[in-house]
C-alpha cells in the first residue's frame, strides 16, 4: 500500500502523462514503455509532458522518500521553501507540470504534496486548479490504521459496485477510563483536522517568496483562528462535564495527558509514536533534524516576548522599536510568536509556538536514540488529535491576551450604532422549539481510495461518525430610527451561560469563551427590519461536500465561476461542527448578537470569485481581511468599567438570548454516498 507506482498516472480521472524518458527514475527507465502501456489501456486522457531542462532537486531530495515531513521542523521548512520556490518559479503551467511530474517520483510524498499545493494556491495561473482533498491523498493521517487492511480486502476481492463502506470505529483511540477521551469526536474529526491543515497551507510561515507569507493581518489571524479553536474546545469540554483546558505554562512539568494515535504512516510504514501519560519535555539533540535546542531556549524566548509586551514595543533586527499598539500590535505578535519569516526579529524572539510543537512531538525520543520520528503534534494535519494541542494553544493564547488586556477597553462610542437597536433575537431549529439547538450523531461516507494502491481500481468508502446539528435560522428584529437607509455588520457569538462550577461569569473571563457563529452585512431600511439568516450560511464554515470534495452532489457546473470558488476554498471550519455537542439534559448558553456600523467595518475591495464564504477564520484569498475591526471584536479586549457582566455590556445595538443545546446520544443518521 505504499505509493510505489509510477505516479504519472492520475487515479481519479484516468489521465496518463506522456513523460520524456529522461524524467523516469533509474528504477523505471528500463520498463518505461511497459508502464505507459499498462496504464494507457484504460486511460481517458493523455497529457503530453514538456521536456524541460531538469531542475536541481538536491535540497528537496535531502529528505528521504520514506521519512516523515513536518512544517514545524526548521530544516524541513527550508527544504519545503526550496521546493515551493522551484514550483513558483516555473514560467508556465506546462513547465510547472513537467517539473512536478519529474519531482513526484523523487521527493518525499508529503513534502511534494505540500509544496505543490502551496504553489497551486499562490500562482496566479493555477488559481482554478482543484486540489484533491488531502484526506483522499493521505488517508493514513486521518483514520485508524486497522481500517486500511479492511479497505484493501474490499478493493481487491469485491468488484466495484458491490463494495460496502468500511465503518471506521466510533471511538478507537482510548477507553472511557481516560476522561479526555470524551472529546474524541472533536479532536479526531476529519473535517476539523482538514481545516487546520488547510489553514496552514493558506498561511505558510516560510517560503523563499516573501509574498507567499506576507498576507494582510496573517499574524492576527493566526492568533484569532487558534483562539477560536480553544474557545470551541472549551465549550465542547463543558458539553462533557469537563473543566476548561489548563494552559501548558510550565515547560518543566510533566504532561499528564498521554495520547496513542493508532495510526500508521503509509509513507514511512511506521506507527505514529504515542506519548505516555506524564511525559516531560527534554532538551532536544537530534542530528537528523538539525535540531539542538534546550528547554531553556523556549523559556528565554518566552521571557523576551513577555518583556516586549510589558514594555509595549518589540525591537526589530535593525534595533528599531516597533510599538505594540492597538492597530498593529496583535499582528506583529502573531508573526513573532508563531513564528513566521515575517517575525520582526527571530534572533531575539525565537520560534516559540512552532518549536513548542516540536518539543512536545519529540518528548518520547529527544535525542533520536530510538530512531523514532515525531508524534502527531509535529504535523498540522494531525496535531489537533492530541489533548496537549489545546493545552499548548491555551498557553499561546494567554500570551496574546497579555497584550490584549493592556489595550484600552472599547468605549461606548466604539460599540454603539446611533439610531440602530435590536428589538428581539430568536433562533429556531428546523421542526424544533424556539431557542433550542439539537445535536446528534451522523455517519458519512468518504472515498479514500485515491491515497491507496489497489490493483482493481475504483472507489472504496470509509464510513465515519461525526457530530451533527439540526440546521436552524436566526430571526433578528432591528429598528432603524436614523431616518435613512443604513448598513450594518451582524456579529453572532455563542458562549456558555455559566462556568464549569455553574457560577455566573465575569465578562473578563466569559469573553474568552465566546465562539463566533456568523458575521454578515445587512441593509437596514428606516423603521422595522426583520433579518433571517440560515445556519448553513455561516461565515465560519464550509459544507461537508467541500471539506471532502469527492461528494459531488452540490458541485457547481464545470467551468463556472461557482466551480472556481468551490475548488479554492478548502479552508473553513466544518459545518457539522458549528455547534458544540451540548448535554442530553440541555446545556444553557447565551447567544450574543450585535449590529455594528458598517461604515466603521468596511474594507473597500471586490470579493467576486475570491472565496470569501468562510472568511471569519480563513480570510479571503488574495484580498484583505474583509472586516476592519480587530478580530474577535467586541470581545477581544477587557470590558469597560461597569460592564463586568455580559448583560451590563449591552448597548441598544446588541442583544442577548438564552439558548439551550440538547444532545440526543441515541440518534444516529447515516448519510450514504
Ligand atoms: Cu495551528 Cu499550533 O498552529 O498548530
Amino acid at each position: 500500500d505504499r505509493p510505489t507506482e509510477p505516479v504519472f498516472m492520475e487515479k481519479g480521472n484516468k489521465t496518463v502523462f506522456d513523460v520524456p524518458d529522461k524524467f523516469l527514475t533509474d528504477r523505471y527507465r528500463p520498463i518505461g514503455n511497459e508502464i505507459q502501456s499498462r496504464f494507457g489501456e484504460n486511460a481517458e486522457q493523455r497529457v503530453p509532458v514538456r521536456d524541460i531542462s531538469l531542475p536541481d532537486l538536491r535540497i528537496p531530495m535531502s529528505l528521504g522518500r520514506d521519512e516523515q515531513f513536518s512544517l514545524f521542523i526548521p530544516s524541513h521548512r527550508r527544504i519545503a521553501g526550496r521546493l515551493i520556490d522551484i514550483f513558483m518559479g516555473m514560467r508556465t503551467v506546462d513547465d510547472l507540470m513537467s517539473v512536478a511530474v519529474y519531482a513526484r517520483d523523487r521527493v518525499n510524498p508529503y513534502l511534494f504534496n505540500y509544496a505543490l499545493s502551496v504553489a497551486l494556491l499562490h500562482r496566479p495561473d493555477t488559481k482554478g486548479v482543484d486540489l484533491p482533498s488531502f484526506a483522499q491523498s493521505f488517508p493514513d493521517k486521518f483514520i485508524d490504521s486497522q481500517v486500511f487492511r479492511q479497505m484493501r480486502e474490499e478493493a481487491t476481492v469485491v468488484p466495484e459496485g458491490s463494495r460496502m463502506p468500511i465503518v471506521v470505529p466510533r471511538d478507537y483511540t482510548a477507553s472511557d477510563l481516560d476522561p479526555e477521551h470524551r472529546l474524541w469526536y472533536f479532536r479526531e474529526d476529519m473535517g476539523i483536522n482538514l481545516h487546520h491543515w488547510h489553514w496552514h497551507l493558506v498561511y505558510p510561515f516560510e517560503a523563499g517568496d516573501r509574498r507567499v507569507v506576507d498576507k494582510d493581518r496573517r499574524g492576527e489571524l493566526f492568533y484569532y483562528m487558534h483562539e477560536q479553536v480553544v474557545a470551541r474546545y472549551n465549550m465542547e469540554r463543558f458539553s462533557n462535564k469537563l473543566a476548561r483546558v489548563t494552559r501548558f505554562n510550565n515547560f518543566r512539568e510533566p504532561i499528564a495527558e498521554g495520547y496513542f494515535p493508532k495510526m500508521d504512516s503509509l509513507v514511512s510504514s511506521r506507527a505514529w509514536p504515542p506519548r505516555f501519560d506524564n511525559t516531560s519535555l527534554k532538551d532536544l539533540n537530534r542530528e537528523l533534524d538539525q535540531i539542538n535546542l534546550d528547554i531553556s531556549d523556549l523559556e528565554r524566548w518566552r521571557d523576551r516576548i513577555f518583556e516586549a509586551i510589558h514594555q509595549g514595543f518589540v525591537v526589530d533586527s535593525s534595533g528599531n522599536r516597533i510599538p505594540l499598539d492597538e492597530n498593529r500590535g496583535i499582528d506583529i505578535l502573531g508573526n513573532m510568536l508563531e513564528a513566521s519569516i515575517i517575525s520582526p526579529n527571530q534572533q531575539v524572539y525565537g520560534d516559540l509556538h512552532n518549536l513548542g510543537h516540536v518539543f512536545i512531538s519529540y518528548s518520547h525520543d529527544p535525542d533520536h536514540r530510538h530512531l523514532e520520528s515525531f508524534g502527531v503534534m509535529g504535523d498540522s494535519a494531525t496535531a489537533m488529535r492530541d489533548p496537549v494541542f489545546y493545552r499548548w494553544h491555551a498557553y499561546i493564547d494567554d500570551i496574546f491576551q497579555e497584550h490584549k488586556t493592556r489595550l484600552p477597553p472599547y468605549t461606548l462610542p466604539q460599540l454603539q450604532y446611533n439610531g440602530i437597536s435590536i428589538a428581539r433575537v430568536q433562533v429556531s431549529s428546523d421542526g424544533g422549539r424556539p431557542n433550542v439547538l439539537s445535536t446528534f450523531w451522523q455517519q458519512s461516507d468518504v472515498d479514500l481510495s485515491r491515497g491507496m494502491d489497489f490493483v482493481p481500481r475504483g472507489n472504496v468508502f470509509a464510513r465515519f461518525t461525526h457530530l451533527q446539528h439540526t440546521p436552524f435560522t436566526y430571526t433578528i428584529n432591528v429598528n432603524n430610527a436614523s431616518g435613512a437607509q443604513r448598513f450594518g455588520t451582524v456579529r453572532i457569538f455563542l458562549g456558555p451561560k455559566t462556568d464549569e462550577r455553574g457560577q455566573p461569569w465575569l465578562l473578563r473571563d466569559q469573553r474568552l469563551m465566546m465562539v463566533e457563529l456568523d458575521k454578515f452585512i445587512v441593509q437596514l431600511n428606516p423603521g422595522q427590519n426583520t433579518i433571517r439568516r440560515r445556519s448553513t450560511e455561516s461565515s465560519v464554515t464550509i459544507p461537508f461536500e467541500r471539506v471532502f470534495r469527492n461528494l459531488d452532489a452540490n458541485r457547481p457546473a464545470a467551468g463556472t465561476a461557482e466551480e472556481l470558488e468551490f475548488n479554492f476554498c478548502g479552508c473553513g471550519w466544518p459545518e457539522h461542527m458549528l455547534i458544540p455537542k451540548g448535554l442530553p439534559e440541555g446545556m444553557p448558553c447565551e447567544l450574543f448578537v450585535m449590529v455594528s456600523n458598517y461604515e466603521d467595518d468596511r474594507v473597500d475591495q471586490d470579493l467576486v470569485g475570491s472565496c470569501s464564504d468562510a472568511a471569519s477564520y480563513c480570510g479571503v484569498r488574495d484580498r484583505r481581511y474583509p472586516d476592519r475591526r480587530a478580530m474577535g471584536y467586541p470581545f477581544d479586549r477587557l470590558p469597560r468599567q461597569g460592564a463586568d457582566r455580559l448583560v451590563n455590556f449591552l448597548t441598544p445595538n446588541m442583544s442577548l438570548v438564552d439558548v439551550v443545546i440538547r444532545h440526543d446520544p441515541n440518534k444516529t443518521i447515516v448519510r450514504q454516498q
